[in-house]
C-alpha cells in the first residue's frame, strides 16, 4: 500500500512537473537540430537536473527509458540528442542515410556545432563529442551499419577519446571487437584514422598534398572526417558510405550510426578469456 502511495505522488510530481516544464522554452547548445514541431518530442523536458548522457538516463529511470530525444549535460550546457535506448543507452552522435536529404558537406564551424535533424540524420557536433567522450571516466565508440539488403554489422572502440578544439578534435580509439571490420585502427587500406586531426572543406588537417574533405566522388564532396591521405572508412559521404569492404561503391550500405557510452566499469570477463589474455 505504501509502494503504491509513493508511486502515485511521483506519478503526480512528474505530471505536475511535466505541465510546468512544457510551457518553458528549452535550453540547449543546439536546438537547431529539432524543429519547432519537434520540441515536444523532447522526453526528459521536466527533469531538473540533467543526465550526463543517454547511459545515465536509462540508469536513472532503471532502465525504463525508451528510444528517443533527451536533454544531456555532458559539458557546461544542455544538448539535445538521440538515445539508442533499446541498445543499452547510446548516445547517438552521427546518422547517415544514404543519398540522405542532408548535406553533410559543411564547415568546420558547423562540424563544431552539429547539424541535419536529431530525429533523422545528422552530426551531433565534434564539440559535444569532445564534452563527452573527455569523461569523468573512460567512453566507448560504437558504429553500426546496415546494408541494402538488411544485414546489420557492429563494432565497439574502448576506450574512445576525441580531444579538444585546440588539437583539432583529434580522434584516440582503443581495442575494436565486433562483427565489422576495424576500419579505424587498422590500415588495411593504407589509411589509418586514429591518431588523426578532424578535416572540413575549410579547414586542411590532413595528411593528403590536397585537402581530403573536398574531393569528389560522382560529385558530391567526402564531407568532415578523420582523415589520413584519405580515407579507409568515412560514414559522412552522403552518397557512399564507406567502410573498407564492409560498405562501399559496390557494396552499399543503407544506413550507419557512430555512438558513444561510458565504458564498463566493470567487465565481466569469462575463464576462456582469461586463459587467452595469458597466453
Ligand atoms: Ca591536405
Amino acid at each position: 500500500m505504501r509502494g503504491l502511495r509513493c508511486w502515485l505522488l511521483a506519478l503526480l510530481a512528474t505530471l505536475l512537473g511535466g505541465e510546468g516544464a512544457e510551457s518553458q522554452p528549452i535550453q540547449a547548445g543546439n536546438l537547431h537540430l529539432l524543429t519547432t514541431e519537434e520540441h515536444k518530442l523532447v522526453l526528459n523536458r521536466p527533469m531538473k537536473v540533467l543526465p550526463r548522457d543517454c547511459h545515465e538516463m536509462l540508469m536513472s529511470s532503471s532502465g525504463q527509458a525508451r528510444d528517443g530525444v533527451y536533454l544531456i549535460q555532458p559539458g557546461r550546457f544542455p544538448i539535445l540528442a538521440w538515445c539508442a535506448m533499446q541498445e543499452g543507452g547510446w548516445t547517438v552522435v552521427q546518422h547517415i542515410t544514404v543519398n540522405s536529404s542532408v548535406n553533410f558537406d559543411r564547415t568546420w564551424a558547423e562540424y563544431k556545432q552539429g547539424f541535419g535533424s536529431l530525429t533523422g540524420d545528422h552530426w551531433l557536433g565534434n564539440q559535444h563529442l569532445h564534452e563527452l567522450t573527455q569523461g569523468p571516466g573512460r567512453y566507448k565508440l560504437g558504429v553500426k551499419l546496415v546494408d541494402k539488403d538488411a544485414v546489420t554489422k557492429a563494432g565497439e572502440y574502448d576506450p574512445c577519446l576525441v580531444e579538444d578544439e585546440g588539437s583539432a578534435y583529434r580522434l584516440r580509439l582503443g581495442l575494436y571487437q565486433g562483427t565489422a571490420l576495424d576500419a579505424l585502427t587498422q590500415d588495411t587500406e593504407n589509411y589509418l584514422h586514429d591518431n588523426q586531426r578532424f578535416t572540413t572543406k575549410d579547414r586542411d588537417n590532413d595528411n593528403y598534398f590536397q585537402n581530403c574533405a573536398k574531393l569528389e566522388f560522382q560529385g558530391v564532396a567526402g564531407g568532415g572526417w578523420w582523415y589520413d591521405a584519405c580515407a579507409g572508412a568515412n560514414l559522412n559521404r552522403r552518397n557512399v558510405i564507406y567502410w573498407q569492404r564492409d560498405c562501399n561503391k559496390e557494396h552499399l550500405c543503407k544506413y550507419a550510426w557512430m555512438m558513444v557510452k561510458p565504458s564498463e566499469s566493470v567487465k565481466l570477463v569469462h575463464s576462456g578469456e582469461c586463459k587467452k589474455d595469458e597466453l
